[in-house]
């Protein structure tokens, strides 16, 4: 249910956007939302949750309240009381561990990853896959050092310059209108229905420039524009502001061997045959064989970024497995259908869970409208034991999530012109 107050005055919403409004609502200083923002009063799914509510984050930081009110902050300590599970999509067994098919094609796999894994995919993320010639939200801005993220790992005072303004390039027309999002989270609007062409990406690539660095920015420290990086881009380069992957490189970036790795386990583990419905015609049982993600997004949120309504479909074949993986605080995630009229379900995604989203469930809206504050999992505390970067790294997540999705551009045997 969603409250009149969060929704705002307007009647016109679509059901997705009275959700994300729900969620994302801070005009209140001392409540969270509350988790039962579903029609008839459900309670967002929580599949991933410890056995014990004294072990809960999220219930430790006071996000269960009182159904149908808003509840007070963590300090005032009115933690309201879990729900009992209730409504719990269909299992499937996913290798050793367990599947829940939450709609058509998608998949939540919860503490997919242990927390030894967490912390190693962790400092990857922060440390390795931010390093050149991976693209960041922040790259074209900023004059970034090779070394951004061990300059922040030492807590370096160094300024880091900005780039100087570029004059036209003679590719750049000059006339495009520099990307909406580089400093916040992607506001993509991509319209059902339509798979893209080789030839019409291959079209958008040449009308494509280059955003002008901001003449309004300044010099920063590698602290601060950790904090303001929103993604960094694996593998095949995706244009944010022609929506379309660059395909005039011969060959990708190298995608992270251990990220594809974790990828190809997860997709091989899942029994398609009882995830797709019998009518679905989308090649599935090639996909234990030849799924190889050669893209894929890292997203660094802080905890009060949130990401809009969208849907990936930028891959030739839109139907191939997109694997994505949360770290750090917990988040709602809204899982929507491929329109934004119908009631979306929050699913609170935990740091070690994994949701595959394939078939006609790639045509699905989702996005994040909050990330849950106060719910970092223990094991992210600090340690004496850990390593300088895995420290920074900790220290990074104590103020956010980080989501990693990996997807195949190419379907295998695709023969480029
Ligand atoms: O952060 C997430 O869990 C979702 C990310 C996502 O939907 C995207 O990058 O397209």
């Amino acid at each position: 249910m969603v409250d009149a107050s969060d929704a705002g005055p307007s009647t016109s919403y679509t059901a997705f956007r009275k959700t994300e409004k729900h969620f994302k609502n801070r005009s209140s200083q001392s409540r969270l939302p509350t988790l039962y923002a579903c029609e008839a009063s459900r309670a967002a799914l929580d599949v991933s949750r410890p056995d014990r509510q004294e072990d809960d984050p999220v219930w430790q930081a006071s996000w269960w309240g009182a159904e149908q009110q808003n509840v007070r902050r963590r300090f005032q300590r009115d933690k309201g009381k879990r729900p009992e599970l209730s409504e719990v999509p269909r299992e499937v067994r996913c290798g050793s561990k367990t599947g829940y098919v939450v709609s058509e094609g998608c998949i939540l796999l919860p503490g997919y990853l242990d927390n030894e894994a967490q912390l190693d995919l962790l400092e990857a993320a922060l440390s390795q896959y931010t390093l050149p010639p991976n693209p960041l939200s922040i790259s074209t801005h900023y004059d970034l050092p090779p070394n951004l993220f061990e300059m922040y790992a030492n807590e370096s005072k160094e300024l880091i310059p900005t780039l100087a303004p570029c004059a036209e390039t003679p590719e750049s027309t000059g006339k495009e209108k520099p990307a909406e999002r580089w400093i916040g989270r992607k506001t993509v609007d991509t319209p059902a229905g339509h798979v893209v062409g080789y030839e019409e990406i291959l079209s958008k690539n040449r009308q494509w420039t280059a955003d002008p660095p901001s003449e309004k920015l300044g010099s920063k420290t590698a602290g601060e524009l950790m904090k303001e990086m929103r993604w960094a881009n694996l593998g095949w380069v995706y244009q944010w502001s022609v929506k379309s992957y660059d395909f005039r490189p011969d060959s990708p970036i190298t995608f992270p061997p251990n990220l594809s790795t974790l990828c190809v386990e997860v997709v091989k583990s899942v029994p398609w045959d009882h995830v797709l419905s019998a009518d679905s015609n989308v090649g599935h049982k090639a996909w234990v064989n030849d799924y190889v993600p050669d893209t894929g997004i890292v997203n660094f949120y802080q905890t009060n970024d949130t990401l809009m309504a969208h849907v990936d479909r930028a891959e030739l074949d839109p139907s191939r497995p997109l694997v994505s993986v949360s770290l750090g605080h917990a988040c709602v995630f809204l899982l929507g259908t491929s329109s934004r009229d119908d009631q979306p379900l929050p699913i609170i995604l935990r740091s070690g869970d994994v949701l595959v989203m394939s078939g006609t469930g790639r045509q699905n809206y989702h996005g994040v409208p909050r990330i849950m504050e106060g719910t970092l999992p223990s094991h992210f505390e600090p340690s004496e034991k850990d390593s300088v970067a895995l420290s920074a790294a900790k220290r990074w997540i104590h103020g956010g999530r980080i989501n990693i999705n990996a997807r195949q551009v190419f379907p295998p045997g695709f023969k480029r012109v």
